[in-house]
């Protein structure tokens, strides 16, 4: 047997029924993941939203046919970026064969997101509890790429007070959420001070989701 010590990738991890840990899965094109970003961010800078419940700390922007967007009457998917009245920049081909690729891995075939969220945390940005439904079939999974600085992830059950696990999530991470998982309640706690030789005191998360 031949020992491929460059490909070799940890074995998925199950956190729960339909959610899968994928340690390391992006982190061969993480770095040149991060150059792409911060690119693209220059050109469409992620913006603080505001929710009927606040400010969120986490600042977002989108790729994709669709992307989320959030006003103080409510939230969720649209064509154009409020803020410039421009279609979201499309999601590079790379990144959609990764979040397919991550997705088949652990059971889900013919994974084709439409939307890229790009949730972009300082030291101190949290994210509160919450289910994702504003997507119109919950039978798609989600599946989320970490970058940049660690955060502590909190993956909970369907009820709002059900007993969470803590799942931290380092530079080039994927979890992926299906079946039962997927409306399960989940946030990020309060992000460490910390650094990272390309992003900085950043943490980038990208969500892949089939939202229309
Ligand atoms: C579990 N983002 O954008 S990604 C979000 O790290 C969001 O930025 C977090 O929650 C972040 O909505 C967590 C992991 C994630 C995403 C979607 C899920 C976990 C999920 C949907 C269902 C269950
Ligand atoms: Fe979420």
């Amino acid at each position: 047997m031949m020992l491929d010590l460059f490909d070799a990738q940890q074995a998925p991890i199950q956190l729960a029924d339909g959610a899968y840990y994928l340690k390391g899965f992006a982190r061969p094109i993480a770095n040149t993941l991060c150059t792409l970003l911060q690119a693209q961010l220059a050109e469409q800078p992620p913006q603080k939203m505001i929710t009927p419940m606040g400010y969120m700390s986490v600042l977002t922007s989108s790729l994709g046919h669709v992307g989320w967007v959030s006003s103080r009457s409510g939230y969720g998917y649209v064509g154009c970026n409020p803020a410039n009245q421009q279609a979201w920049p499309a999601i590079p081909k790379p990144l959609l064969h990764l979040a397919s690729r991550a997705a088949q891995t652990v059971g889900y075939k013919g994974f084709v997101p439409d939307c890229c969220l790009v949730n972009v945390y300082n030291v101190g940005s949290k994210m509160g509890l919450h289910q994702d439904k504003d997507e119109r079939d919950f039978s798609q999974p989600v599946v989320s790429i970490s970058l940049g600085i660690p955060a502590i992830f909190l993956m909970g059950g369907t009820q709002r007070n059900d007993k969470t696990t803590k799942v931290n999530l380092a530079h080039g991470d994927v979890v992926v959420f299906g079946g039962t998982s997927r409306l399960f309640f989940h946030g990020v706690q309060t992000v460490k001070q910390a650094n990272h030789p390309l992003l900085g005191q950043q943490r980038i998360n990208l969500t892949f989701r089939k939202a229309m």
